[in-house]
């Protein structure tokens, strides 16, 4: 099977048994398919390497914020909208007051933070346009921790160059959701664990309880539901290897800088 019968059947399955708001979702994908940005960030990944396009977009650059009036009325939820397991119910039903973010690996020292305590922690808003590669945008306002608060607290070993994001939600054949970023892009400013989304905390749909927003990046990099960040020197050792799971699976970039 190539990857685009792999994405349409994982589509099928999606429509076959997630909820209405998935569905109205997953049709604005295709409605929105021909939008005038769409192709123009498509080329732009496939065409530049990571070396490349840092060199031309200064590490620390910030993605354009917009407006409270441009927040979109709507924002779309896409891929998994619930990790639907008996265990992310029980956190439902505590309303997330025991879910953790551990941060491990490559650290001196390995630290979990409740939800409450990355609430305590300092925090950052931001109104940005997410970009999804099955072709749809959406502005929200994001309100979150900067994560590179938390890995400086955890002292990072000088061997650590990537944060490997895990997931709580499995797909159709129990492979649990990933990401990874550079140990660098940690500290970009807008780099945030969100638990906010316009002023309200973070749905089920989006994300919750805990959220990536990593803002130069397509969508399919900001890691809903995270319960753990590893540190690692390679990404080789992990799953597919390609650091994330769209990677994995579908030849997605790793590097999606937009
Ligand atoms: N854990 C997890 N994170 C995920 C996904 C997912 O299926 N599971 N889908 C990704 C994709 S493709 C997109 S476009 C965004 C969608 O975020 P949203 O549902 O808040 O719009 O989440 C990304 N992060
Ligand atoms: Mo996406």
């Amino acid at each position: 099977m190539n990857s685009h019968e792999r994405a349409m059947e994982r589509r099928q399955f999606l429509k076959g048994t997630l909820g209405a708001a998935s569905l109205v979702a997953l049709a604005g994908c295709d409605n929105l398919s021909h939008s005038s940005w769409f192709p123009s960030i498509l080329s732009k990944t496939e065409k530049l390497t990571e070396r490349a396009q840092r060199a031309i977009t200064p590490t620390n650059a910030l993605a354009k914020e917009y407006g409270e009036a441009d927040i979109s009325k709507v924002f779309p939820a896409n891929g998994n909208t619930d990790p639907g397991t008996g265990e992310y119910a029980e956190h439902v039903a505590q309303e997330f007051a025991n879910w953790t973010v551990m941060v491990g690996g490559l650290v001196q020292t390995p630290t979990s933070w409740t939800l409450a305590a990355l609430k305590e922690l300092p925090s950052r808003t931001q109104i940005t346009r997410h970009d999804c590669v099955e072709g749809w945008s959406a502005i929200g306002k994001w309100t979150g921790a900067p994560l590179g608060d938390l890995i400086r607290q955890v002292q990072p070993l000088p061997n650590a160059r990537y944060a490997v994001l895990y997931c709580a939600d499995v797909d159709e054949d129990g492979v649990l959701y990933y990401e990874s970023m550079a140990l660098a892009d940690c500290f970009h400013p807008q780099t945030i664990l969100a638990y906010e989304l316009n002023g309200a905390p973070l749905d089920i749909p989006h994300g919750a309880p805990i959220r990536l927003r990593f803002e130069r990046q397509l969508g399919y990099k900001q890691a809903k539901y995270v319960t753990m960040i590893e540190l690692v020197e390679t990404l080789s050792g992990i799953r597919g290897g390609k650091g994330g799971y769209w990677e994995d699976d579908q030849g997605y970039e790793w590097y999606a800088g937009i």
